[in-house]
């Protein structure tokens, strides 16, 4: 079993959202103010959202796992109300309907939107009402991820592992690539609207989301996601399953409309030489966590055989356009009488690219924790630290010749 799992429930107008984390071992110390809701705020940012983020101000309660604000080492439960659920208590109530309710209260779509889990949700679950598909598949279930995965942050903060993000492009207006990205990434994107480190580029950004949202149009982008401070040697290229590559695809492909996955030079890295891809090995003795060895570049994005090389590691979501169109809606099909119609609007975000970024910073946190128990195991926090600290202490004591 993996170390780390943890599972969302929670529609995204229903009462709220749930989640179970499990493997944080025991003796993490956790505040919740502090640690998970300043991430739930981050989230719910960024120049281009609508209006339902002006509604909720997600904040997570522990129902399980802490206690005396440490964590036990069992599962951790929490929970995260829907303010907008008191304008849903009918079409999203539990119980079924009196026979007399007003059916326009209920909510029903028919009109499935081109780019969204409607049309194929109704066919595989055997539904009629798109509602009942389009709920659970809205992108509102990431607050829940990223709920779990602030803990797991602060588990890997213990060890000086930093998770951050930034937004590359929107639409088709890209952001020069940075010289060399700020040592307080977060910080440095998250003052910005659209979480992007040039001024300029954030200028054209925002006009951009702008001029699509007057058009009635949405936008998606390109955001990109690294991790400081990993030791050599997380994940394993002995089977297909371990490569933590491969996983982080997949935990990255696993964010609503994420289309594209790449890793360090990505599909640039396909256009190059080989010479000018792979990144030069030197020695560096003080470089404990590397193994004694830096690299002059990192193409890799931190990756080699599917294992961490310390470097920082480098993974780059591109998310599609959000489906809900306002105008120039896409031909549809109405599922009541198979008629030709447009797919359906409802309220939704014109870019939500900055905050995929935070939500892929959640999944690639998981990830990572995933791989860093698995490696150095322990059911407190000080077995781990004391398994962590004899992994350093074997790799700097290991000699190449020079001592
Ligand atoms: C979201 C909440 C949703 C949308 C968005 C993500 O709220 P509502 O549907 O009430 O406006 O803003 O979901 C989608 C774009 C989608 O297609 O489902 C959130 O909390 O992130």
């Amino acid at each position: 079993m993996a170390p780390i799992s943890f599972r969302t429930a929670g529609e995204s107008h229903g009462r709220g959202l749930t989640t179970i984390l499990e493997g944080i071992p025991a003796g993490l110390p956790l505040d919740m103010a502090r640690d998970v809701d300043p991430e739930l705020a981050r989230r719910q940012g960024g120049h281009g959202r609508g209006r339902r983020m002006q509604i909720e101000s997600d904040r997570a309660e522990l129902l399980a796992g802490v206690r005396l604000g440490e964590t036990l080492g069992s599962p951790i439960s929490m929970l995260i109300w829907n303010r907008d659920w008191k304008n849903w208590t009918v079409a999203m109530n539990p119980v079924a309907p009196d026979p007399d309710e007003n059916p326009k209260a209920l909510r029903a779509m028919y009109l499935p939107r081109p780019g969204h889990a409607d049309l194929v949700g109704v066919l595989k679950y055997g539904r009629r009402d798109t509602r009942d598909i389009l709920e659970r598949a809205s992108a509102r279930e990431t607050a829940a991820r990223v709920a779990c995965a602030a803990v797991v942050k602060r588990l890997l903060s213990e060890f000086g592992i930093r998770v951050g993000s930034y937004v590359r492009s929107i639409g088709d207006v890209e952001a020069p690539d940075p010289d060399a990205l700020p040592d307080d990434l977060n910080r440095a994107a998250d003052a910005s609207p659209v979480r992007t480190l040039d001024e300029e580029a954030a200028r054209r950004m925002i006009e951009a989301i702008d001029r699509a949202k007057e058009e009635g149009d949405t936008l998606g982008g390109v955001f990109e996601v690294v991790v400081t401070g990993l030791p050599v040697g997380l994940g394993s290229y002995v089977s297909w399953d371990r490569k933590l590559d491969g996983r982080l695809a997949h935990a990255m492909m696993s964010i609503h409309a994420i289309k594209g996955v790449e890793i360090g030079l990505g599909f640039e890295g396909a256009r190059r030489r080989g010479s000018r891809v792979h990144d030069p090995i030197l020695r560096d003795a003080a470089a404990v966590r590397t193994g004694g060895f830096v690299r002059s570049s990192n193409g890799a994005g931190g990756l080699e055989g599917g294992i961490t090389t310390g470097g920082p590691l480098v993974v780059r979501g591109a998310m599609k356009p959000i489906s809900t169109l306002m105008k120039n809606r896409l031909p549809s099909v109405d599922l009541r009488d198979g008629s030709t119609r447009v797919g359906a609007t409802e309220r939704s975000d014109v870019c939500a690219v900055p905050a995929a970024a935070i939500v892929g910073e959640a999944m690639v946190a998981l990830t990572v924790a995933d791989a860093f128990l698995e490696k150095f195991g322990g059911d407190s926090l000080g077995e781990l630290r004391r398994n962590f600290d004899g992994y350093l202490a074997y790799l700097s004591a290991r000699g190449w010749g020079e001592r």
